[in-house]
């Protein structure tokens, strides 16, 4: 059967390169959906882009990246206000910024992730104070990721757009998903400079985050800074990081912002300027990046082992538990053998 036009990965490859948003939607959601063509396409479209970018004495990693900057923090926090602002702001000096927004736990329908297209859609269409012109080169690319129920394949996904995005150029990606679960480690794993966004509660909110959670943070604002508490929240944090972290440890910054108004925005993109700027020097990105792909990797190949184990599990059931019961097979050769047709049988 001939593949469909927009499902030749050559051809998206192509289109995307070319700053067709239709062709990058088009990959997006052939990702989203796991399709093979997507993937394909993927794999052609990167090192295409690294073909086409000169390695000025950098390494590898440096030559090809952009910023990745994942933004997550309590429901309501204001992560999608601040995503706004932070678009106008790298907007500002000439970035092309893609932001995807995603949603561990509601359907695709959810009212908040439906908002936050709607809201951050505005800037695609242009009504923003800084218009996007028509079609390709608008600079902003908005795109909502659900869980469809899956949630390993939305980390999956949420990780292959965030390269798609490298690759079709746009130098801010910008991840925004709700802190709660699984989604922090997530998180951490993609993003290059992680912010936490958190913000004044009354009595002791701010310690609903987790020591866990803290680590991961390179950048702290406490948003919704006009209301009562912040600075209160902002000791709170400062004093929670000097205690997670080691003496004479440099700890991350803790900012206050309103992200409604845009106040206290321009320190955040300087901190974050400041963070991509150490990532870079110190050789730190490449680790780190390194890191998130082992991560990635482990959880795909445990996805296929256990794929493998399903089934073999019937065979376990069907012939193997009764040799085990009549005395012919010890459980541990069960296992033994059915590990070894997983070793024959899984890897070509
Ligand atoms: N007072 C005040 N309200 C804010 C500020 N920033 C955001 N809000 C409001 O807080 C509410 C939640 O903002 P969102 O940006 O949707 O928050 P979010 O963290 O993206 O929410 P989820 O994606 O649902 O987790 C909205 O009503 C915003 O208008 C702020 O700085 N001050
Ligand atoms: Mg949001």
């Amino acid at each position: 059967m001939e593949a469909k036009a927009d499902q030749v990965p050559e051809e998206i490859a192509r289109r995307v390169l070319a700053g067709e948003e239709r062709a990058l939607a088009r990959l997006l959601s052939g990702l989203e959906d796991g399709a093979s063509w997507a993937g394909a396409a993927l794999r052609l479209l990167r090192s295409a882009s690294a073909a086409r970018r000169p390695a000025r004495g950098q390494s590898s990693t440096e030559a090809l990246a952009s910023q990745v900057i994942g933004i997550t923090g309590p429901p309501g926090s204001g992560k999608s206000t601040l995503v706004d602002k932070l678009i106008l702001a790298y907007r500002a000096r000439g970035e092309r910024v893609a932001v995807l927004a995603v949603d561990p736990s509601s359907p695709f329908t959810g009212g908040a992730i439906l908002g936050d297209r709607v809201r951050m859609q505005s800037w695609a269409a242009g009504s923003g104070s800084v218009p996007a012109k028509a079609g390709s080169g608008g600079g902003v690319f908005i795109r909502s990721l659900a869980s469809r129920g899956r949630l390993g394949g939305l980390s999956r996904a949420s990780a292959q757009c965030s390269r798609a995005f490298e690759a079709a150029g746009y130098g801010i990606v910008i991840v925004e998903t709700v802190g709660i679960g699984q989604s922090e480690v997530d998180i951490a794993r993609l993003a290059d400079s992680v912010v936490l966004v958190a913000m004044p509660g009354s009595g002791d909110d701010i310690q609903t985050i987790k020591a866990g959670v803290m680590e991961i943070g390179d950048v702290f604002v406490v948003n919704k800074a006009d209301r009562e508490g912040a600075d209160r929240a902002v000791r709170e944090l400062e004093s929670m990081l000097e205690t997670a972290s080691g003496a004479g440890t440099e700890l991350p910054p803790v900012l206050k912002t309103v992200a409604e108004t845009g106040e206290g925005v321009a320190a955040l993109v300087a901190a974050l300027d400041g963070h991509w700027e150490r990532l870079r020097l110190s050789g730190e990105l490449e680790a780190r990046r390194k890191r998130g792909a082992i991560a990635e990797a482990r959880v795909l190949l445990s996805e296929l082992v256990l794929a493998e184990l399903e089934a073999l599990e019937g065979e376990l059931e069907e012939t193997l538990a009764a040799k085990i019961v009549s005395g012919e097979l010890e459980a541990a050769d069960a296992a033994e053998l059915l590990f070894e047709s997983i070793r024959k049988g899984g890897v070509e």
